[in-house]
């Protein structure tokens, strides 16, 4: 029970990443009261604990950073297009030092669970260090692939060896060198850090489920010319990123693959992966994520390449996906595929022989048993709900997020930033929003000014809670629904589909329509006096 003033805040963040930290930072200077909680001891969220061998980030950092400090543009430089995680954690605490952010921020604290009060219309909010906190506004700046998925294979206490998780890295360097390595997964983190473990260990196994479609990253140092005239032009550019679908200045072809004949089809698709990065082949064509043949075009031209690259056929073939390209989450790579053609280099394919169970030795397959000396699980992440289950999340009438999303089957927001029963609880890039499929700053920025807008209007117009109502709810999660059904993305296998984590149930919570048309049915809402929402008095007058 909450006696004392200082435990009261208006809000309560979870998480010092890119989200948690601007989210402070905009309460802030809007006058509000506010805390973090951050789990770890330092700035960053995923560029915290992503520090995994060839970590980095595959949105141009141009564009992966915030946009709302002219004087912030000015002050960073980005060293080349996709700078290594030490860089970006860098900046994450050259942002929170600048804007004076720690004082705000407690490190090292978990939060465990958050209740809504509905006597007092408080969030209370509880502590791993047993500390009691109350809010008028509960809001999660937890990521959406932060929960980490440690597959649940039989026998991996039994292992004598090290073993890691690449979302989970020590801090200390990992000793590679004369090692015999396994890599479980061959999604980003595996598709990163396997051409760099390769090259230090002194053997190293792919254990690989779904072979990917990568693109060349083409990284490089960025030149003072380039770095001048980006800071100069920044506010076009940063126009440019608000207008674009996924957050990224790339211009889409306004044309279908299939109205262009094989030969000019080759040159587009040259010219994207000459250009490289995980956005360029997708925008080649306007039709890739939704129409099969076109989408094959794609497809068949990222297989070629990679039999030209890989030497071994049997390799090759392996590593050919034959899903629909994008429907899983874009790669760039830096000699991936080249990797496979190194001595001490195996690729195993685990939908052809299993693994069984890890042994104290190695990984046993159904075939045979590898024996490791390090294994690293790069395999990914309960994504969106994950991260938001790990907390106890209750609204009206004690009821739990978990429970009303029935464990994740029926996860209803309404634009992913609210949920019915919720009141006066925000998620930013929460599921259902465009976020996870964008350039992640783009997103945030526009949720956290969202939020913070919002705030401002309840405090303006004397409003003690704001909650989403059921049928809008209904309506939004209908509407994301009917899109990506329209796609091919939820007739694929992915962590977008939830196929990835044993058990959890299939439903597709990421808004496709694009990030530019999110921006301007949020807007909207806000603009007609928060529509969809309900909106009581402090006097427990509805307004709405
Ligand atoms: P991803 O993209 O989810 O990749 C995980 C990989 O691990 C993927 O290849 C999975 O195969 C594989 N995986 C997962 N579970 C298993 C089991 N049980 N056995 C074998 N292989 C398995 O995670 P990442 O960390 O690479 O990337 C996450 C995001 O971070 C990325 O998309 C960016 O947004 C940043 P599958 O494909 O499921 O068959």
């Amino acid at each position: 029970f909450l006696t004392d003033q200082a435990d009261r805040f208006d809000a309560v963040i979870v998480g010092a990443g890119f989200s948690g930290l601007y989210m402070l930072y905009r309460l802030r200077e809007a006058g509000f009261s506010a805390r973090i909680y951050e789990a770890a001891d330092g700035v960053g969220g995923v560029w915290y604990w992503n520090r995994y061998p060839g970590a980095r980030c595959d949105s141009d950092s141009i564009y992966y950073n915030y946009t709302f400090s002219d004087e912030l543009i000015k002050e960073w430089t980005w060293s080349s297009r996709y700078p290594e995680q030490p860089e970006i954690l860098r900046y994450l605490n050259f942002v929170a030092d600048k804007f004076d952010l720690r004082r705000d921020i407690q490190f090292k604290t978990r939060i465990t669970s958050a209740h809504y009060n509905d006597g007092n219309s408080m969030w209370n909010v509880l502590t791993d260090d047993g500390t009691s906190v109350s809010a008028n506004y509960f809001i999660t700046a937890v990521g959406c692939l932060s929960s980490a998925n440690i597959p649940n294979f039989k026998g991996l206490n039994r292992f004598e060896g090290e073993w890691y998780h690449t979302g989970n890295w020590p801090h200390e360097k990992v000793d590679f060198e004369s090692k015999r390595v396994g890599v479980i997964g061959t999604g980003s983190s595996g598709v990163q850090s396997i051409p760099v473990i390769a090259k230090e260990a002194k053997h190293l196994t792919v254990f690989q489920r779904t072979p990917q479609y990568s693109v060349p990253a083409r990284n490089h140092p960025y030149n003072e010319a380039f770095i001048r005239e980006t800071k100069e032009n920044y506010s076009e550019i940063k126009k440019q990123m608000l207008e674009s679908r996924v957050g990224i200045p790339i211009k889409r072809n306004d044309r279908s693959a299939l109205d262009d004949t094989p030969e000019e089809r080759k040159l587009k698709f040259e010219e994207a992966w000459n250009k490289g990065g995980i956005w360029t082949l997708g925008a080649a064509y306007n039709d890739l994520a939704i129409n099969e043949a076109a989408n094959e075009t794609a497809a068949e031209f990222i297989r070629v390449k990679i039999k030209e690259k890989v030497h071994d056929p049997e390799a090759a073939k392996k590593l050919m996906p034959s899903y629909y390209y994008l429907a899983k989450r874009p790669i760039c790579d830096t000699h991936y595929y080249e990797t496979f053609n190194r001595e001490n280099v195996t690729l195993v394919d685990v939908k052809e022989s299993p693994i069984e169970k890890i042994t104290s030795k190695g990984v046993k397959t159904t075939e045979t048993e590898y024996e490791l000396d390090t294994l690293v699980f790069a395999t990914g992440y309960d994504a969106m709900t994950g991260p938001l289950f790990k907390i106890d999340i209750c609204g009206k009438e004690g009821k739990a997020l978990k429970e009303k999303w029935d464990n994740g089957a029926q996860t209803r927001t309404y634009l992913g930033i609210a949920t019915a029963g919720f009141p006066n609880f925000f998620m930013i890039t929460g599921p259902e929003s465009p976020s996870v499929i964008s350039n992640m700053p783009v997103s945030i920025e526009q949720h956290v000014e969202w939020i913070a807008d919002c705030l401002q209007y309840l405090r303006v117009h004397n409003i003690e809670t704001i909650e989403a109502k059921t049928e809008a709810e209904e309506a939004w999660s209908k509407h994301c629904k009917d899109v990506a059904d329209a796609t091919l993305y939820s007739k694929t296998e992915s962590w977008y589909t939830g196929a990835n984590i044993a058990g959890k149930p299939r439903g597709f919570l990421i808004y496709l329509g694009g990030v530019d048309q999110y921006r301007k049915i949020c807007n909207d809402v806000a603009d007609k006096g928060y529509k969809g929402f309900s909106l009581m008095s402090s006097g427990k007058t509805a307004l709405r």
